[in-house]
């Protein structure tokens, strides 16, 4: 495969989404897998599996195309494997305001080097703290960037045998797995949408929390001032399978305050072709700072309704 077609880029992510998944849940230990490190807080954990899954990963892609580079949640920036050692471009910046009906995702603070038309955006277990309890929402969610914006996306939620996959321009996409529970026996691919013209008093909502203390005192200040407000809330820990979630009509909306690029990245473009809308507040690109996903009607109220409670109140971590 030499080209950077969306729809290629899509289906290596798949087949290799697939793998990483089905060694993640085939070589899971039956204690659970081994806490390897800590990130932001003793809560924040690594472990052993997220490692063998990002190497995996990044492995089975570049036997494909070595050139390309990679941003992905416990390595950071990768650069491309054929590219010599000084193509990493200073950081780009990308528009950092978008009008709040826009749909933008945002990108890395690393720009793609100069050598590799395409990064890819890993985080090979969204959910780690579900699969370390062996909870079934985590996912490997696999997005490709091409001259640095997002065109296809994977997330693969193997604890519920489901495919989501999204490319620029094609919508959103939803395969399961059969009973047998084999990739081969996967059902046909069919498309997904967000729900539309939702009140904010009958939304339900997604949200999730960050690792560290001081964050999640204004986290729960702002979803006990959401709560009387929407239908009801869900935490599943993942972001990923929420926005999949707001995708496939299953939650009405999502936000959350402090998730990574590689967190947002697939999910996000799946979510955006299934109909959404993703950004910050007040015109901002989605980013650490707030995402909110929501259906046409929707966001804009709970665009204000958060607007309103000051969600970025606390420290940027
Ligand atoms: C997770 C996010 C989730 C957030 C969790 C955690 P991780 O990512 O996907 O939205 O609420 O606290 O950050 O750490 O499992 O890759």
């Amino acid at each position: 495969m030499n080209g950077a077609e969306p729809g290629e880029l899509a289906e290596l992510a798949i087949a290799v989404a697939v793998r990483a998944g089905r060694m993640l849940t085939s070589q899971r230990p039956p204690g659970g897998p081994h806490v390897v490190g800590t990130k932001s807080s003793p809560t924040d954990v690594v472990t052993e599996m997220d490692r063998a899954s990002e190497r995996l990963i990044i492995d089975r892609i570049r036997d494909v195309r070595p050139g390309d580079a990679f941003l992905s949640e416990e390595s950071g920036a990768v650069r491309p494997d054929t590219a010599p050692p000084d193509t990493v471009r200073p950081d780009t910046v990308r528009p950092d305001t978008v009008r709040p009906g826009a749909a933008r995702l945002g990108t890395g603070t690393q720009a793609t080097p100069a050598g590799a038309l395409v990064r890819w955006i890993i985080d090979p277990i969204d959910g780690t703290v579900n699969y370390l309890y062996g909870l079934p929402d985590w996912a490997v969610s696999i997005a490709a960037e091409r001259s640095g914006r997002v065109v296809a996306g994977v997330v693969y939620v193997p604890g519920r045998g489901e495919l989501f996959s999204a490319v620029r321009g094609g919508g959103a996409w939803l395969r399961r797995e059969s009973a047998e529970g084999s990739h081969a026996g996967t059902e046909a691919a069919r498309p997904v949408h967000c729900n539309s013209g939702v009140a904010l008093s009958e939304a339900l909502v997604a949200t999730g929390f960050g690792y560290e203390a001081a964050r999640r005192v204004v986290q729960g200040e702002v979803v006990a001032r959401l709560l009387p407000r929407v239908r009801d809330i869900r935490r599943a820990g993942s972001a990923a399978v929420d926005l999949c979630a707001v995708a496939a009509g299953r939650v009405d909306a999502f936000y959350e305050r402090g998730i990574n690029y590689w967190d947002h990245a697939a999910a996000g473009l799946i979510a955006e072709e299934a109909g959404a809308t993703i950004a910050g507040l007040n015109g901002k690109v989605a980013g650490p700072d707030l995402l909110i996903a929501a259906g046409p009607g929707l966001f804009a109220r709970l665009h204000d309704l958060l607007a309103a409670l000051d969600p970025e109140r606390d420290a940027p971590t």
